[in-house]
């Protein structure tokens, strides 16, 4: 392609007159907004250790009060999109949140989507429009945008668990903002058991309303599907279960997609390079990723980020299955017409 004129080929006199009359000239950066090929993007491949976070989440808890906080968290940020814009990728938020016994983090509604995935610690829960959704290890809890959530804390150890928001996205097209509510009345203990069992009550009437039918996906459940599919004969692809409604089969939330993988012990997954950055966090066992030219060794409750398109290898580097927790940005880009997988070469 060719090369184009840059500023510094403008006359000064001239670069003054257009900022005067908020003009730009476009040459010079139409190869960055459209670069050949493929995407330039601000996200690295990166990796946030689960035991450099503990001590300092802790600490956080004896430095800063519930009440003064609200939610105690560090976020996980990606140094590529400058650490105070708390970015995992352009489209992804990750924080660790940490409660403490008896605390409880007050109810309120916002309009980014929200998850957790719980990473340690017993006898949290989250309610969600009146659910109350309890909180073990790898379970997946979704708050909505729109809907009341309020974390309380019956417990006697420390909880903490990974938050994914598409706050980034939510926030850069200026619709973000939040609303305070009251303490919620729990009224339903979720919908979980009944699609499990492939049965609803004849009077639930969720499928006419059937946005999010189900906030809490248990990691027992998850777990057990995915050992299923490892022992299944037929089935030759990554053994990989999407988070969906299931009611409609569609993705669970509207902008970011979340999965589960698991690798067999000593399994290398190798990824099609696709449109949209992705977010590894290892609910159990070891695990070695290759990013393109970059490379971590991840253990249980790890965290990391590969920008788009990039060359990924998933490696179980032990004789224990490994399994992860995935998020990206398909159901959004797949909604936009942008989502595109390429081959491997
Ligand atoms: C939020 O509402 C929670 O409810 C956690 O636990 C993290 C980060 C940004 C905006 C809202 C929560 C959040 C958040």
């Amino acid at each position: 392609m060719e090369q184009l004129a840059t500023l510094d080929d403008l006359p000064k006199r001239y670069l003054g007159q257009l900022e005067e009359s908020n003009l730009v000239p476009l040459w010079p950066s139409l190869r960055n907004v459209l670069p050949p090929h493929k995407p330039m993007p601000q996200t690295l491949a990166t990796a946030w250790y689960f035991k450099d976070i503990k001590p300092l989440l802790l600490e956080a808890g004896e430095l800063t009060p519930i009440e003064k906080a609200e939610r105690r968290v560090l976020v996980l940020a990606n140094p590529g999109h400058g650490l105070e814009n708390m970015k995992a990728s352009s489209v992804m938020y990750l924080g660790m949140q940490l409660l403490l016994p008896k605390e409880w983090a007050p109810s309120h509604r916002h309009t980014p989507n929200a998850v957790r995935l719980i990473v340690e610690g017993e006898g949290a829960y989250t309610t969600v429009e009146g659910q109350k959704c309890v909180m073990e290890h790898g379970d997946l809890i979704l708050t909505p945008s729109g809907l009341w959530h309020e974390h309380g804390h019956d417990g006697d150890e420390p909880v903490i668990w990974l938050d994914v928001l598409d706050l980034p996205l939510v926030y850069y097209i200026e619709a973000s903002y939040v609303q305070p509510g009251e303490l919620q009345k729990v009224v339903s203990a979720g919908n979980a058991h009944f699609y499990g069992a492939g049965i609803v009550p004849t009077t639930h009437f969720i499928r006419e309303n059937a946005s999010y039918p189900m906030m809490r996906y248990a990691w027992k459940d998850t777990k057990k599907v995915l050992h299923a599919l490892a022992e299944d004969q037929n089935h030759q692809a990554p053994i990989q279960v999407a988070y969906v409604n299931p009611e409609t089969g569609q993705d669970c939330q509207n902008i970011i997609g979340y999965s589960a993988l698991m690798l067999r012990p000593n399994e290398t997954v190798q990824l099609q390079p696709r449109s949209t950055a992705q977010v590894f966090h290892v609910i159990d066992g070891q695990l070695h990723i290759k990013m393109d030219q970059k490379e971590f060794s991840l253990s249980k409750a790890d965290t990391s980020c590969a920008p788009c398109f990039s060359h990924i290898d998933l490696i179980n580097t032990s004789d224990q299955p490994c399994y992860l927790f995935i998020a990206d940005e398909a159901p959004l880009q797949r909604k936009l017409g942008l989502y595109s997988v390429r081959e491997r070469h």
